[in-house]
């Protein structure tokens, strides 16, 4: 790595963690829990991947004497280009992480009450499986669900299909990109996916919209966000709140919270009323471009600025900054875009723009992602389900094409169109990542068998009946990631050092419960070794080879229309779709409307949360290196309404919402940097785990004030900024 681009790197992140590379010796000599590697000296470097986020950033793992050392870059990987961010720098703090589950648990007393009695594996399992075949025999296999978030849960994933069930659920999905997705699937017949397409190093004009990169930080995506910024390209940023990003924009909009569909339409009002598009484009690939011009000419600069706040010249000059760098503009359709309800057609808006600007499958647009051809594991037929999936009934969200976790949840609480009476949970913590934790625990209640699969004592373990215990990712190994990305590759996780305790990897796991449940024949494989093994070698790779290397790179393919790509939408019309046959039909706006979102009680914030660099959601607050780093949140309060109510910067506050929900103490951050209309906090603290010992009550919950959602209904995402908060006074 060189030193310029590491620089480059922080300045971006605003931090200076990333230097605090200094791993395993930022750890008091009590944290270290672990037995050296039997026999080594010196230095061993195995290559592995990343799971502090879901990016997997291709990571070199050092071990010092046999004791776990630091984790970086690897250099190889074209996702972490040798650079780990601050997070996965941290990663060692997982293997250290005293506060870690050591043993399978079973509950003694009431769910929720935290009490347990540690048990051995095979205890564990005859429990589950005992559950399991009573629950089929009642109720049929499907009413056993699936919670996985992450490539840890395919094991998972595999036994619970060999056992029958379709109900298998992410909340990346319906908590998420869904509507992203859905909205970008809608217009050019595909997904932006994951990592996404975005071009973002060849960018001349990078759109931000919300997405808050350098706080958000998708290794891949910051790193090219700096390249963007050293290359001079026009970054414009749209967000209530003054982001890192935004500090590098030269356009910088503080839109009222929820008015961003006014923006987008009256984005393109310009940039079709000037024929700023690119019409050669427009005219080959697009489909409906003419009842789209017309449906909005009514949303002119003049109609949006009253909604958004945004001036119309500053409207219209972004407009045409955009339009003069186009097809290299890149209007960044954002990832956590579950906001307000109306996501997918804000989304649709932003697939719409790029279409404008000619940037989908152009240089510094949205480029075609290419992948290794790695055969998947030939496993016999999963039994056919008797019964459909259950979270979305007779196809009440026409355009979810993936499961909606909160349609699983409430088909647990109302037994519609089907009991539901297990619930698995794997590395997904569906307290704070579901809104309203009350229908996830009136759900929970409901239920014979709740299993939760984790590394920690969040608050979902807190709820189970048996929780096992995880070998956190750089104990272990697990599937094969054969992401698609810019050029194709395969990289392999592998343990570098051994589990402390009695914990398991997640595949050993998945194998056993497969056999205790009579399943043994979906696991032909002795060992994943073996596993490994036969994928590879059906795609001509050598395990050997990729265990030494941790990813084996194929020739870079053509990735834009202009190398030879063909383009084809898979949209009915197979062209691109600015007026929507399929939307109309199904009853919905085939161009996007606005709608003025619902404004709160007098007096109130609107609540909003993001990320903080060094931490992943709720899921690191433990992690003592990171926590080193920030172990709180704060609530950004503008500076003038914190006068107004007698608070500074430093003060302890509770939150009260509009339910009468009152948060855990924070923090205030009274600042200009955000619009006096709304708050701001960073998700994922305020845990209430007590045996999370160290991120106990630090820090107040989002996830606590967010009762009310509103749910969208092309796709079932639930919006999750429509919850409205006052300040309370901390008494002393
Ligand atoms: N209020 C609120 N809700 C949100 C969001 C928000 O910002 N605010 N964000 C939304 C978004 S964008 C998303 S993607 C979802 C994410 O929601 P989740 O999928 O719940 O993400 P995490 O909080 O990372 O939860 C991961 C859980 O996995 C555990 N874990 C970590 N590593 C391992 C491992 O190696 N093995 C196992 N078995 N478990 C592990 C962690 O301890 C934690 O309990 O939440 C959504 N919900
Ligand atoms: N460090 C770190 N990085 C992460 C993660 C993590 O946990 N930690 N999680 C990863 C995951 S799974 C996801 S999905 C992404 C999420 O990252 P993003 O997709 O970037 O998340 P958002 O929730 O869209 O962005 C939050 C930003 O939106 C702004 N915002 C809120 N309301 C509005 C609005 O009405 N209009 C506009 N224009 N802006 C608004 C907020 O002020 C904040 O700056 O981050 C990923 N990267
Ligand atoms: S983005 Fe950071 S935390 Fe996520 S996989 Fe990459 S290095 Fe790890
Ligand atoms: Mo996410």
């Amino acid at each position: 790595m060189n030193a310029l681009s590491r620089r480059r790197f922080l300045k971006i992140t605003g931090t200076t963690v990333g230097a605090a590379a200094a791993g395993g010796a930022a750890l008091k000599a009590s944290q270290i829990l672990t037995q050296p590697r039997s026999g080594s000296k010196g230095i061993q470097k195995i290559p592995t991947y990343c799971d502090i986020c879901f990016w997997k950033c291709g990571a070199i793992a050092y071990l010092k004497d046999g004791r776990l050392w630091k984790v970086e870059g690897n250099p190889e990987d074209p996702l972490s280009r040798g650079r780990l961010c601050p997070r996965g720098t941290g990663g060692v703090g997982a293997h250290y992480d005293p506060d870690r589950l050591k043993a399978p648990l079973l509950r003694m007393t009431k769910r929720g009450n935290e009490e347990w009695v540690e048990v051995t594996w095979d205890q564990a399992f005859d429990y589950i499986a005992d559950r399991m075949q009573k629950i089929k025999k009642k109720y049929g296999p499907e009413s056993v669900a699936l919670f996985s978030h992450g490539i840890g849960g395919n094991f998972f994933k595999h036994t619970l299909k060999a056992f029958g069930t379709p109900n298998i659920a992410a909340p990346s999905f319906a908590q998420c990109r869904g509507p992203r997705d859905a909205g970008f699937r809608l217009t050019f017949g595909e997904d932006v996916s994951s990592p996404e397409r975005t071009d973002i190093k060849n960018a001349e004009c990078l759109v931000l919209i919300g997405s808050h990169l350098g706080e958000n930080m998708h290794n891949s995506q910051v790193q090219e966000f700096a390249q963007a910024v050293e290359n001079g390209a026009t970054i414009i940023v749209v967000d209530p709140r003054f982001s890192i990003a935004a500090s590098k924009a030269k356009y910088y909009l503080p839109i009222k919270p929820g008015t961003d569909l006014a923006l987008i339409l009256a984005w393109m009002n310009v940039i079709v009323k000037e024929g700023l598009y690119d019409q050669e484009y427009v005219q080959k690939y697009g489909f409906g471009f003419e009842q789209f011009a017309t449906s909005i000419t009514e949303y002119t600069p003049e109609w949006a600025y009253p909604e958004t706040g945004i001036q119309p010249e500053i409207i219209r000059k972004t407009a045409r900054e955009m339009a003069r760098y186009k097809p290299a503009t890149l209007v960044h359709p954002g990832r956590h875009v579950t906001w307000y309800g109306d996501d997918t057609q804000r989304s649709r808006a932003i697939a719409l723009l790029n279409a404008l600007l000619g940037s989908w499958g152009r240089k510094g647009g949205f480029y075609y992602p290419v992948g290794m051809d790695v055969p998947s594991y030939p496993y016999p037929a999963y039994p056919k389900t008797v019964k459909e999936k259950v979270d979305n009934p007779a196809k009440k969200y026409p355009f979810a094409h993936e499961a909606i976790t909160t349609g699983i949840r409430e088909a647990t609480i109302t037994e519609q169109p089907y009991p539901i009476k297990g619930w698995f949970v794997y590395a997904t913590n569906l307290i704070q990542a579901l809104p309203n934790e009350q229908e996830t625990i009136k759900a929970i209640q409901n239920l014979d068998l709740m299993v939760v699969i984790d590394v920690i004592p969040s608050e979902i373990a807190g709820w189970a009946d048996v929780v096992l215990p995880e070998s956190v990712y750089l104990e272990r190994y697990d599937d094969l990631n054969v992401e698609w990305f810019r050029e194709p590759f395969v990289a392999l996780r592998q343990p570098a050092v051994e589990s402390p305790n009695d914990q398991k990897p997640n595949w050993w796991m998945a194998k056993k419960l497969a056999e205790k449940l009579g399943l043994g024949q979906y696991y032909p494989w002795n060992d994943i070794e073996e596993y490994f093994d036969v994928r590879l070698k059906s795609a001509g790779l050598s395990l050997s080879e990729l265990k030494k290397k941790g990813i084996i790179k194929g020739a870079q393919q053509p990735i834009y229309f202009d190398e030879g790509i063909p383009a084809d939408f898979s949209t009915p019309s197979g062209k691109i779709e600015f007026y929507s046959v399929q939307l109309a039909k199904a009853g919905f706006d085939p161009v996007p409307k606005y709608k003025r979102p619902a404004g709160g009680p007098p007096g109130y914030f609107r609540l909003l949360f993001g990320r903080a660099p060094v931490h992943s959601f709720g899921r690191t607050q433990s992690n003592r290196i990171l926590s080193d780093m920030m172990d709180e949140n704060e609530i950004w309060v503008n500076k003038k309404a914190a006068t107004r109510l007698g608070v500074k910067s430093g003060d302890y506050v509770r939150l009260k919402n509009q339910d009468g929900v009152v948060s855990n103490k924070i923090k205030v951050k009274a600042t200009e940097r955000i619009r006096p209309d709304c708050v701001y906090m960073v998700h994922g603290f305020g845990h209430t785990s007590k045996m999370l010992k160290h991120a106990y009550m630090k820090g107040a919950s989002d996830s606590q004030l967010i009762t009310r959602y509103e749910t969208d209904p092309l796709m079932g995402g639930t919006g999750m900024n429509v919850n409205f908060v006052t300040i309370v006074w901390e008494e002393a």
